[in-house]
């Protein structure tokens, strides 16, 4: 596109995640020149961020590259820019189709210190996930017969565990019962939801997944962030910069945005991309906007759901799981009947912590694990002090393998609900919602009565993707696609007249 010097409408950014960074590299490939972000932090990412227990990398935000093919831009440019161990850049890792819920080996321990056996934990996990594929099923088309997806699954337990284990010792059957407590509570964290009866069954399927077994990053997430960011023009981002309010105009008038940052300063820009997280949005919106948002994009902002899914990485001397174990779930034996939350946060917390996924290669990593925890429990537990989490843990492990001497090196723990700039994790489909809020989500303001939409304010971040919200490739494409609504608005404008002023 050319747009000569002097014509090239200010765009303020604001927030550099993935979704504020693929805008600003579409926007900055096709000529325009006069782009900024303003991001709250001192640092680019977001919630794709790398950190470190000693000398490892570990992700505290975005850990896999969900389904790993040729549809997913994440998995594209990791490849171009050779962030990808071979393994995963196979043909045969990208036709795969797992869903979010690879066949894994599995290790199971019970409350009361037994190693449980796979073989009989396995008809529970087969029928989870094919009660989650049936979840899928029903794309928002009214009618579900129930209204949450944890609601469809245990009264479709309720029918087939009578029929399919009714042969089946009281014993196994009880722990087959439990070890489904223990799926609906790994769930909660795939959603990033606190219970898995508020996510809605109409809504549940307009996530798409795409095939590929899910990879990882071996130098770390950020390495793709850096990339992006590599041909940036120094000083495209002012760091330390929180916007506090976005000045904008109810009408089709060409009077700039006026974006209001913390620390007082003003800035006019002819366009705004907001890539705020939708949990920031959620709490900060009334400040956010003036005038505030329109009622229908501020009922979307409520009914869509952000919840909290945290990590907690422990670091061993030696192993206590399989050499060749995946994954890890604890089975607590006094929950037969399906829950995914705790009566109390503070004495049961961490009962909602379903197990931990083994960090391989062991050569590069040692013996870590990544205990996962969603929900209110989660959030709980942010609360309390390093020693304190690190002594819950030790006496789980302790309590759920029978040993009581092992004892935990290193424990870390994320915090993603009390980082003040995103407020939780990522998005799910609320009860309530459905394909018409995600829709509203990314609508940009002025709505769309407007004749000729000057685009004040768009949206973009994983929330308001249709059907990739909660991924990083979720956020990169609403990134393209809010720079590419720029693109065409001036395209056409263009065909019609040549800009004017910049403002
Ligand atoms: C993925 C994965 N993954 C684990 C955990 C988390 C997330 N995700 P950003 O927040 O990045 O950027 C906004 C910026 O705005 C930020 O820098 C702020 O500081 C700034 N800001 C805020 N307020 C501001 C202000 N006022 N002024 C200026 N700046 C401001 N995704 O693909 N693979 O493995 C995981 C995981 C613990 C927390 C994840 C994963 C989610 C991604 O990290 C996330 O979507 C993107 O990074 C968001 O980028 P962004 O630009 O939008 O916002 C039905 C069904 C559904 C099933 N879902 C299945 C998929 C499950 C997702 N799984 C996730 C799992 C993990 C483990």
């Amino acid at each position: 596109m050319d747009l000569r010097h002097g014509h090239d409408p200010p765009i303020l950014i604001v927030g550099c995640g993935i979704s504020g960074v693929a805008a600003a590299g579409k926007l900055l490939r096709h000529g325009f020149r006069n782009v900024r972000i303003l991001e709250a932090t001192t640092r680019s990412g977001g919630r794709v961020k790398t950190g470190k227990l000693g000398n490892n990398i570990i992700e505290i935000g975005a850990n896999w590259i969900h389904g790993p093919s040729k549809e997913n831009p994440v998995f594209c440019l990791a490849r171009q820019f050779g962030l990808l161990e071979p393994a995963a850049l196979t043909l045969e890792n990208q036709v795969k189709h797992v869903q979010w819920n690879p066949p894994q080996v599995s290790n199971w321990f019970s409350s009361s210190g037994k190693r449980l056996k796979a073989e009989d934990m396995y008809p529970a996990e087969e029928m989870f996930a094919k009660l989650l594929c049936e979840s899928s099923q029903f794309k928002s088309q009214g009618g579900e017969p129930v209204a949450s997806v944890g609601d469809f699954i245990r009264a479709e337990v309720l029918k087939r565990t009578a029929e399919q284990w009714r042969g089946d010792d009281a014993s196994t059957r009880s722990l087959r019962l439990c070890a489904l407590s223990n799926q609906l509570k790994a769930e909660c964290c795939v959603n990033g939801t606190h219970t898995m009866y508020g996510v809605g069954l109409g809504a549940f399927g307009l996530y798409k997944g795409l095939p590929g077994l899910d990879c990882t990053f071996p130098g770390g997430y950020e390495g793709l962030v850096r990339n992006l960011m590599s041909e940036f023009p120094q000083n495209l981002v002012t760091y330390r910069r929180p916007v506090r309010c976005i000045h904008w105009h109810n009408d089709v008038g060409d009077q700039p945005v006026t974006v209001e940052c913390e620390n007082g300063e003003r800035i006019d820009a002819k366009h705004v991309i907001v890539t705020v997280p939708l949990g920031y949005l959620k709490k900060h919106h009334s400040a956010m906007f003036c005038p505030a948002l329109p009622t229908h994009k501020l009922h979307s902002v409520q009914r869509v759901g952000f919840g909290t899914n945290n990590k907690i990485f422990v670091d061993f001397d030696s192993p206590w799981w399989d050499r060749d174990c995946e994954i890890i779930y604890l089975v607590w034996e006094d929950e037969e009947d399906l829950v995914d939350q705790v009566p109390d946060l503070q004495r049961f917390w961490i009962k909602k912590l379903f197990g931990f996924t083994v960090l391989k290669p062991t050569k590069r990593y040692g013996h870590v694990l990544c205990g996962w925890i969603a929900g209110h429990e989660s959030e709980y537990m942010e609360t309390l002090t390093e020693q304190e989490v690190t002594h819950s843990m030790t006496q789980l492990i302790r309590r759920f393998t029978g040993n009581p001497t092992i004892t935990p090196r290193r424990v870390l723990r994320t915090q993603w609900f009390h980082d003040p700039w995103t407020c939780g994790s990522y998005s799910y489909p609320a009860i309530g919602c459905s394909a018409k809020d995600l829709e509203n989500l990314q609508e940009p303001l002025p709505s769309k009565g407007a004749q000729a939409q000057p685009l004040q304010v768009l949206f973009a971040g994983e929330a308001t993707h249709s059907h990739f919200y909660s991924t990083v490739h979720g956020a990169l494409l609403s990134g393209w696609r809010e720079a590419e609504r720029l693109i065409s608005h001036y395209s056409a404008i263009r065909a019609h007249k040549p800009l004017r002023s910049p403002l």
